[in-house]
């Protein structure tokens, strides 16, 4: 039997809920890749706290996100799902990259410079700029092979690669050299109430967001007032059409159902009545994702002990690699 690929990805816990975005466009992809790979699954909360964060919150929604990738399929007995401030080689890794990472590389993180320009550059802290390194070496510690993530993440995957090439150069073949698995851009939800920009943690949206943990009532308002055009035909057509062609992918992806065949059944009928069916297709998905969220938050014992037992299986990963880096590094080991 030839092993499973392994395979890492995370989110940062900063928000409360996860949204239909990160449903569909990351949770939906992991759950079938824990069949296929050696999948490791974890929460980004030394990522969470490079920009300013309020402590009580942090805790809380890192239960919240860890809960929720739990309901979304994640199974915590096939995949490894942990914390990433609970395996201390993460933060031990970085420090060790963070001294073979140009500056001059590091100005050149386009995420940072968004990121930054959002917060005024003077408020934007060390961590932040350092992030993708951090990032880097979350990857490089289990020796992943694949990295599913979105579009946007490519850059930080190349400046992964990047500095393992020069590790393994520099010190002896240590890393293994990950591909990006780039998440196809048919999974990109955008707001409902801004469909030229995707549903985002953290943008200002209200409306426009659907939240995994928000009630029916509320999910059913946000479908019902998105907003679409004029022209009142049921066609899919990103440019023309965005409003009426983001909630026919989240139908087609959430209904399994292909959007041409979509367009055939309502054809001649409204966007009323698109919305109200995917009203049922969207609460049949997340109705029962948002129970068994709840149920999971209901006993945090139990939930912090999954998320313990999952923190050793991939420390055990972790260190094993650490200790080979500190190693070629030339750190003198401690004598037992
Ligand atoms: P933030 O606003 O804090 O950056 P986000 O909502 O953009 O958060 P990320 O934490 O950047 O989400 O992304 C987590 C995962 O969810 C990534 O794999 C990303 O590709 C995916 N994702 C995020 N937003 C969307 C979206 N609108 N459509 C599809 N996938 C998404
Ligand atoms: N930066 C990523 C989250 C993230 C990640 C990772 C993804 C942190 N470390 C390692 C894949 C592999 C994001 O914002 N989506």
């Amino acid at each position: 039997m030839t092993a499973k690929p392994r395979l890492l990805s995370g989110m940062q816990p900063s928000a409360a809920s996860l949204h239909l975005g990160n449903y569909i466009g990351a949770l939906m992809s992991w759950k079938a890749l824990q069949e296929t790979h050696d999948a490791f699954f974890f929460i980004a909360d030394l990522h969470a706290i490079t920009v300013p964060q309020d402590p009580a919150t942090l805790r809380e929604n890192t239960r919240l996100t860890a809960a929720q990738y739990i309901a979304a399929g994640i199974d915590p007995a096939k995949s490894t799902l942990f914390v990433q401030s609970q395996v201390p080689a993460h933060a031990q890794l970085a420090w060790v990259l963070n001294t073979l990472t140009g500056f001059g590389e590091a100005s050149r993180m386009t995420q940072f410079k968004d990121k930054a320009a959002k917060q005024g550059s003077d408020a934007a802290s060390v961590g932040l700029f350092t992030y993708p390194i951090l990032q880097a070496g979350d990857i490089l510690l289990y020796q992943a092979a694949e990295v599913p993530v979105g579009e946007d993440q490519r850059q930080h995957i190349e400046l992964t690669r990047d500095l393992a090439t020069r590790f393994n150069a520099r010190f002896g073949e240590t890393f293994r050299i990950p591909e990006p698995y780039i998440l196809k851009e048919t999974a990109k939800i955008f707001d409902l109430q801004n469909p030229q920009s995707k549903m985002s943690k953290s943008s200002e949206s209200p409306a426009g967001i659907v939240w995994l943990l928000d009630d029916a009532k509320t999910t059913a308002k946000k479908i019902m007032r998105a907003v679409t055009d004029a022209d009142g035909r049921v066609v899919y057509d990103r440019e023309a059409k965005p409003g009426v062609a983001n909630l026919l992918t989240i139908f087609s992806v959430l209904g399994d159902v292909p959007i041409s065949s979509l367009e055939e059944d309502f054809a001649g009928r409204g966007y009323g009545d698109l919305k109200k069916a995917l009203v049922e297709v969207v609460e049949s998905t997340l109705g029962p994702v948002r129970e068994r969220t709840l149920e999971l938050l209901a006993d945090p014992a139990e939930l912090d002990r999954i998320l313990a037992a999952n923190a050793d299986r991939a420390n055990e990963v972790a260190s094993a690699t650490l200790a080979d880096v500190y190693d070629k590094v030339g750190f003198l080991p401690r004598s037992s």
